[in-house]
């Protein structure tokens, strides 16, 4: 029993940061994410009765320190299948892997999709999310393509906590320039980040507070295509993800010296007329998303930042697929 599936990164431009529930990886906040066509997981599931144990390979190394999270996710399919076999899991990223370029989210999405149908079952897209979820909460949103929004629900069960596409990847072909600063993989995950900021950080609260704000604000924008009011939402968005997590106890600083130089070129950038906004994730890479056909100048500008080590472009992708 075997099959493989191909899922995609997303980028969150209103941000996922801290859970109601550790155990069923329910997030405190909703959130609302683009997904990406160039950077996604491929991943191969094969059940084998002859096999002792679960194992896992990522970019053909074997990653004893990922395996936990893959065999829970195997868990929760194989109990629904009434399976017992264990599975080989064989996994390849495109991009670098852990260094806050939503791996996790590609990663098991594809492993979600890949388990499901090698077990043969025939999960709705809403189920697969929350398997995902489970998996990792920004996975949930790698389930779909275009834009995408990831409810945080309010049932101890997690069955309302799942994504849903809000508009597909070409009804507003946005362009996506990825400055990468930093290949090294993050010293501190977010799911450790995140947790440290819900009891530490006194910003975290109002954090959670007003996250519905920015999500109707990212929401109605996204639905009118206004370019300038989702440029305004995202970037506050994302610094005041920032702020909770600078504010935790030990600080959590995700940027480099190239990270705050790209953010000061982006909004330099907007002010002189270009289209283009920032957002950064858990990690040092600075993600500059463009109004269709400027991404070439943005790359061009964006390469010649000092820290800068590559960049990629990439557009809008499409849902997780079996191949
Ligand atoms: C996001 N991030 O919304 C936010 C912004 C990072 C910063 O979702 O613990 O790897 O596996 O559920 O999904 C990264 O968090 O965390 C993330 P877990 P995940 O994209």
């Amino acid at each position: 029993m075997k099959a493989t599936a191909k899922a995609r990164a997303n980028i969150a431009l209103v941000k996922y940061w801290g859970k109601s529930s550790s155990d069923l990886n329910i997030p405190a906040v909703g959130s609302i994410s683009i997904t990406l066509d160039g950077l996604w997981t491929e991943t191969e599931v094969e059940f084998d009765a002859s096999l002792t144990a679960d194992t896992f390979l990522l970019n053909g190394e074997t990653r004893k320190d990922q395996l936990k999270r893959v065999i829970s996710c195997l868990e929760i399919l194989r109990s629904h299948a009434n399976v017992n076999h264990a599975a080989r899991v064989i996994s390849h990223n495109n991009f670098p892997t852990g260094a806050g370029l939503a791996s996790s989210a590609s990663g098991f999405a594809a492993l979600t999709v890949a388990t499901s149908r090698a077990l043969r079952l025939d999960l709705s897209p809403k189920n697969l999310s929350i398997v995902a979820r489970q998996g990792s909460g920004s996975a949930a949103r790698s389930i779909f393509g275009g834009f995408v929004e990831m409810y945080a629900g309010s049932k101890g069960d997690g069955l309302d906590s799942f994504a849903e596409p809000i508009l597909s990847a070409d009804g507003w072909p946005l362009e996506v320039v990825v400055a990468v600063t930093e290949r090294k993989e993050k010293a501190v995950s977010s799911r450790v980040g995140m947790a440290k900021s819900k009891v530490t950080s006194p910003y975290y609260r109002e954090w959670v507070r007003t996250s519905s704000i920015d999500l109707n604000s990212a929401r109605e924008a996204i639905r009118i295509q206004d370019f300038e009011q989702l440029a305004e939402i995202a970037e506050f968005n994302c610094l005041k993800m920032h702020a909770v997590a600078i504010a935790s106890q030990p600080p959590l600083i995700y940027w480099n010296p190239a990270t705050v130089a790209c953010i000061h070129g982006v909004r330099e950038l907007r002010r002189s007329g270009v289209p283009v906004f920032f957002t950064i994730d858990a990690g040092p890479q600075l993600k500059a998303v463009c109004a269709p056909g400027v991404s070439k100048d943005v790359e061009n500008f964006l390469r010649d930042i000092p820290g800068v080590l590559d960049t990629l472009v990439t557009g809008l992708g499409s849902g997780v697929e079996e191949i």
